[in-house]
């Protein structure tokens, strides 16, 4: 790049700096919200990423390029975008207003077109990563796609959460050549100026892991006054100087900022600065390459030419750069002025009428603007899969079965339908053999990126790894199992090509991943997850492997579908209609009103339950009746009438369960006929979809002020409205509601506490979920009425 083109770059990255610190500003003094609470924004982190992120869409990306932009250098972003001419005018007063610029880049909310979402730090920076994993997957499985490379922005801080180091420590993310990240070195986090030099430390890190380390320390000016005689040691004095000390250096000026970068410093630096005026020193010492465009492009360049590992480049920065903000330790949050906005206008040559403008478009800079904004334009990508997922696999057993096993059964099934099969794709973080996928995985192998040979016998498991394998095994770690499903579920936008991810983990160790569970839901991602073995039910394991609040978390998560079937063949109804609503993309379904998005989360178990209390219910309803119940989120197992009918007159209550409980609900049921009292048994299939139906006529009636009634999904299952016990494997609080929504009163029963081991009938009866509990809970409702 030459001298020319590197002055139309820092021309733009000056209006880059001036329009991110002008839109934080605006939302924060140019608006009242009137409530009190302080809109906030980050023009310190934004202005320490201007450089790097001007030399990216002005001069380095392509249009198939990805990007994760750190959550606090979202102005950036859209004033990039609004540079480009991607992004209307009228947002750039409405950062953290509603239906504006979101404060961090969201992939849902924002009106520009953002790659990865980011927001809880460490995330952002994994996501990219991921996606390049199922990138390499998508050109091993469907042809090679154009070359896309995926970047990732982060904070220096960042470097802190743990997740970052699973990702890069998992053999499922080495060797990809197109991956690069971005640490924005500004030394500063939140509270303060981190002290130490951590980047040796980090680089061992990065290198053991297989990584390409890039630096950029320093800007043209210090490199060329390093060259002249004497030079060495002003370098090894900065190199050398503690961050705390170097970072003061940005707040001072004149005679001070001399003697504050002299201070302990060797003898002979004195001397090496003396002929510099006061105002010459400050741009020299604090002369870092993270501010050098040609030295940031060089930076890109090395990173592409290294094609066999990721990269992370460490461009040193400042935080608040060109701001008078800027190395101030309190800077994170730090708002410029109104006085000190105004001056910056002046500076950057514009006024209150220009203030906004994008780049004159016959300017040179604007032509630039004019050409990347073509150079990365993109073509739409297809959501849907364009392929039918059967209603049921048809799943039989007479032998009675787990969730769990009939999960793995499905997926062996759908594996052999030629339109379903190329598009599923598995993964687990080491739990796939005991969460049953070992059948699925016999069928289609291990991914790996090369043929691996195979030094096992193992008839049961034929561990083989090759290019065509459909299952991504990860190290345990359920952070990265939900970020790649969360990238895998993204594919059709980030890769061209439509998925169907399926995770397998541990139920209770959903909650170690649930911020990337929800990071993926929150772009979303569209997967299939299966939490098994859940709840006490797994007794013998014990308190630690037990799961309570998972079906609450399942529940209240948006954009995630809880389901949680007893039996197979409803379980086989729920996952192939899961799987094609993910197939069809956004597009409504037929079975679920209305269009239902997202994820579906499958809390499972292993405990063998008798599937004929299943098949009856089907004989009394019908498939076609029945398939819709399911899937609507309940339906009657047991109706006390007709399977006694003696108890036409006898009082009415309702036992509704969900999941591996059922069995103790059924007899109870039983028991309670015997004395006397006739028992409905409700299988609650998807207590999440039950739930969606009633907030919906609630939503309903609270906004048009009418009467709402009870919705069809519990009126089906319900009818009647009777005394009320729910029976689950989880917390009580999960099923509380239903008496509410049925306007009836209700005990629910579930495990409020941590279990410990035992037998599953230990554990029910330390839970009061045995047949006897039940029966009481439900005399306890009758005399609640
Ligand atoms: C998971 C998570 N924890 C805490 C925060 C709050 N937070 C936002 S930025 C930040 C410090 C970031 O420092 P760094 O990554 O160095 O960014 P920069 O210096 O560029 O602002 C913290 C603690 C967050 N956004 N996400
Ligand atoms: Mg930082």
């Amino acid at each position: 790049m030459n001298e020319h083109d590197l002055d139309v770059l820092d021309e733009i990255q000056r209006r880059v700096l001036w329009l991110a610190t002008r839109i934080v500003d605006a939302a924060n003094h140019d608006r009242d919200t009137g409530d009190g609470v302080k809109v906030g924004g980050h023009q310190a982190s934004s202005a320490s990423l201007v450089t790097a992120m001007t030399a990216l869409w002005f001069a380095h990306l392509d249009a198939e390029d990805r990007v994760a932009v750190k959550p606090h250098a979202s102005p950036v972003f859209h004033a990039i975008q609004y540079l480009l001419g991607n992004l209307d005018r009228s947002y750039l007063t409405r950062l953290r207003a509603r239906g504006g610029l979101q404060s961090y880049p969201s992939r849902t909310k924002d009106p520009d077109e953002v790659d990865f979402s980011t927001g809880s730090v460490g995330l952002g920076a994994a996501a990219p990563l991921f996606a390049a994993v199922t990138r390499r997957y998508v050109d091993a499985h469907f042809g090679t796609r154009p070359h896309s490379r995926f970047v990732a922005l982060i904070g220096d801080a960042e470097l802190d959460e743990g997740n970052i180091w699973e990702a890069v420590a998992d053999p499922a993310t080495s060797g990809l050549g197109n991956v690069m990240w971005l640490v924005d070195f500004n030394r500063q986090s939140l509270d303060r100026v981190v002290p130490g030099i951590r980047i040796d430390q980090w680089r061992g890190q990065f290198e053991a892991a297989g990584w390409h380390v890039v630096e950029v320390k320093y800007g043209r000016r210090l490199a060329q006054a390093y060259a002249r005689p004497g030079g060495a040691a002003l370098r090894d004095w900065i190199d050398r100087m503690p961050n705390e000390q170097y970072q003061s250096l940005f707040g001072l000026t004149g005679p001070a900022l001399r003697q504050q970068f002299l201070d302990g410093a060797p003898d002979g630096i004195a001397g090496f600065i003396a002929d510099l005026t006061d105002e010459e020193l400050a741009p020299l010492v604090t002369d870092l390459g993270g501010h050098d465009l040609e030295a940031m492009l060089d930076a890109y360049a090395q990173c592409d030419a290294v094609t066999d590992r990721p990269s992370v480049v460490f461009a040193y920065t400042v935080k608040g750069w060109g701001l008078p903000i800027a190395g101030n330790p309190r800077n994170h949050s730090a708002l410029l002025s109104t006085a000190q906005v105004d001056a910056l206008r002046a500076a950057h040559g514009l006024t209150a009428a220009t203030e906004w403008d994008r780049l004159d478009p016959a300017s040179p800079a604007g032509i630039r603007a004019g050409a990347r904004r073509e150079a990365l334009a993109r073509a739409p990508r297809q959501r849907s899969l364009g392929v039918t997922v059967p209603e049921a696999t048809g799943v039989r057993t007479q032998k009675p079965v787990s969730t769990q096993e009939a999960f793995g059964r499905v997926l062996v099934e759908l594996a052999r339908d030629p339109q379903v099969a190329p598009y599923l794709v598995t993964t687990a973080p080491d739990v796939a053999t005991s969460t049953n996928l070992a059948g699925f995985i016999n069928r289609t192998g291990v991914f790996a990126p090369t043929e691996r040979r195979s030094w096992s016998q193992d008839r049961m498991l034929r561990w083989t790894e090759s290019p065509a394998g459909q299952h991504i095994e990860l190290g345990i770690s359920e952070m990265n199992l939900f970020l790649l499903l969360g990238q895998l579920g993204l594919s059709w936008d980030l890769s061209g090509q439509p998925l169907l991810p399926v995770g397998t983990v541990y139920d209770p160790f959903v909650l170690r991943g649930l911020d990337a569970f929800l990071y993926g839901t929150y772009s979303g991602s569209r997967f299939v997850v299966a939490g098994t073995p859940s709840g006490v039910t797994l007794a013998p394991e014990g308190g630690a492997h037990q799961s309570t609040i998972t079906a609450s978390v399942g529940l209240e998560l948006p954009g995630v579908t809880l389901c949680e079937p007893a039996y197979a063949t409803s379980l086989d109804w729920l996952l192939c209609d899961a799987l094609g609503q993910i197939a069809q993309g956004a597009a409504p379904a037929a079975t679920a009103a209305p269009a239902e998005d997202g994820a579906y989360y499958f809390r499972l178990s292993t405990r063998p339950l008798d599937q004929s209390p299943f098949e009856a219910a089907r004989v009394r309803l019908g498939d076609a009746v029945l398939r819709r119940q399911v899937v609507a989120g309940a339906y009657r197992l047991v109706d006390a009438h007709q399977a006694h009918p003696q108890l036409a007159d006898a009082p009415v209550v309702t036992l509704a369960a969900s999941g591996a409980v059922l069995p103790e609900t059924l007899a109870a049921a039983a028991e309670l006929a015997e004395e006397g009292i006739a028992a409905h048994v409700v299988d609650v299939t998807s207590l999440d979809r039950l739930y969606r139906a009633w907030q919906r006529t609630l939503r309903q009636g609270v906004r048009t002020a009418t009467v709402p009634s009870v919705p069809g999904a519990l009126r089906a299952a319900f009818g009647d409205r009777t005394p009320l016990v729910t029976v689950h494997d989880a917390a009580s609080h999960a099923m509380a509601w239903l008496g509410s929504a049925l306007g009836v009163p209700a005990v629910p029963l579930g495990v409020d506490e941590f279990g410990q081991s035992g037998s599953v009938r230990e554990l029910y009866e330390l839970h009061d979920l045995l047949p006897g509990s039940i029966v009481n809970a439900a005399l306890a409702a009758l005399s609640l009425r």
